[in-house]
């Protein structure tokens, strides 16, 4: 199939899903071209069936805001009619479901028929969507695409709740390739972090409010009171000069590492003992289930999908939101003697298992077909 894709590039959970479902496909045979405004985070390897376009927006005088879903919406014509894509997939509905319906709706005065799969990560529909600035341009998009999805189905009723949607949303869950992950811990790395064998803790997002990564911090610093430990904090954001402000504040500072953006998580999360998470929403997690893969615990909020992916004392525990002191204890019940956290390790890894890429990636080839198959162009 030739497929194009569309999402952000940068290294948010649904750019990520959608440079990676691409790659998958692209291994399997399928051609794929990206559009996007800059090279997406994890698509840095040259693939033979992997094309990217770059989605220019050229500025004006007059423009105080460059119409970037309008350059984009032009792009997508202009890749599909020039090489024969069958299929339009947009990932993340704001702006790109919109962008998609317009270009959708140029292609058919051309006599060409594009279906549109758009799928929903999170907060497009919990945060941006439902701000009326957004929302009926969002409902009426999602609403024109001809296949709905998301990636949980708490996103799926968080939707419905918040949207007047009248069509089918399908729950695809998110996806992790386990044996790029599942790899040995580098040991002289492990050393560097932790010199004396302190627990290494790690926690990866945008540092963005909905990630609460002072609470990160918080149950940290109850954990180090007890147990020796490091933070290994990944990832970069508005949040990030708040959080480094308060960490340095406190008597352990020197245990609380600011890693920044990181590409190859796959090097990083192997050497962690327990993964941190303490969103007050995630659609998915996708973090986690990384972190998972990786034979990583974890210790999260249980706000959103998240309940979907962890298993309460099997590979990690969730906590109402906020309550740093139960997750930490929780933390301690898991890193306090090899025996329990090698369980939760193990358990980790039989988890993130279910969401391995060879069983997520054919449920969106299956969606593909049906999609192609029902299009009155083929
Ligand atoms: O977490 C973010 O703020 C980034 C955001 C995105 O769209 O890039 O992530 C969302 O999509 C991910 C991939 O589907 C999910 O794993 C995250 O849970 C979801 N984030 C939220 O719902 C806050």
């Amino acid at each position: 199939m030739n497929i194009a894709i569309v999402c952000y590039p940068t290294f948010g959970g649904s750019g990520v899903l959608a440079t990676e479902l691409g790659k998958a496909l692209a291994d399997k045979g399928h051609n794929i071209h990206f559009i996007t405004y800059q090279q997406p985070v994890r698509l840095s390897h040259f693939h033979t069936n992997i094309f990217y376009h770059e989605v220019r927006v050229p500025t004006y005088p007059l423009f105080d805001y460059p119409p970037y879903e309008t350059a984009l919406s032009s792009t997508m014509v202009d890749v599909i009619t020039n090489n024969n894509i069958q299929l339009l997939h947009v990932h993340y509905a704001i702006p790109h479901a919109s962008a998609a319906y317009m270009a959708k709706q140029i292609l058919a005065k051309e006599g060409i028929h594009i279906p549109v799969i758009t799928t929903l990560h999170g907060t497009d529909i919990t945060l941006v969507g439902r701000d009326k600035t957004y929302r009926p341009v969002v409902t009426f998009s999602m609403n024109e695409s001809d296949i709905l999805t998301a990636v949980s189905e708490n996103l799926k009723e968080e939707t419905y709740r918040n949207f007047a949607i009248e069509k089918d949303i399908e729950v695809i869950h998110n996806f992790v390739d386990v044996k790029r992950f599942n790899r040995k811990p580098v040991d002289a790395f492990k050393k560097l972090i932790a010199p004396n064998g302190e627990k290494i803790i790690v926690h990866a997002s945008n540092f963005r409010k909905v990630k609460r990564v002072d609470d990160v911090v918080k149950t940290f610093l109850l954990i180090n009171e007890n147990i020796p430990s490091k933070l290994l904090l990944l990832g970069d954001g508005p949040e990030r000069s708040l959080i480094e402000a308060e960490a340095r504040k406190s008597n352990a500072c020197d245990a609380i590492k600011f890693l920044g953006k990181q590409e190859q998580m796959e090097d990083i999360l192997p050497i962690a003992d327990l993964f941190l998470l303490t969103s007050e929403y995630e659609s998915f997690g996708l973090a986690a289930l990384e972190a998972m893969a990786a034979e990583v615990p974890v210790i999260s909020t249980n706000a959103g999908g998240l309940p979907e992916i962890i298993i309460n004392g099997n590979c990690g525990y969730m906590s109402t939101v906020g309550d740093v002191e139960e997750m930490s204890k929780n933390a301690m019940l898991i890193l306090k003697d090899k025996v329990t956290h090698d369980r939760f390790k193990t358990n980790a890894l039989t988890q993130a298992k279910k969401f391995d890429i060879g069983n997520i990636v054919p449920q969106y080839e299956k969606l593909y077909e049906r999609l192609i198959v029902l299009s009155p162009a083929s």
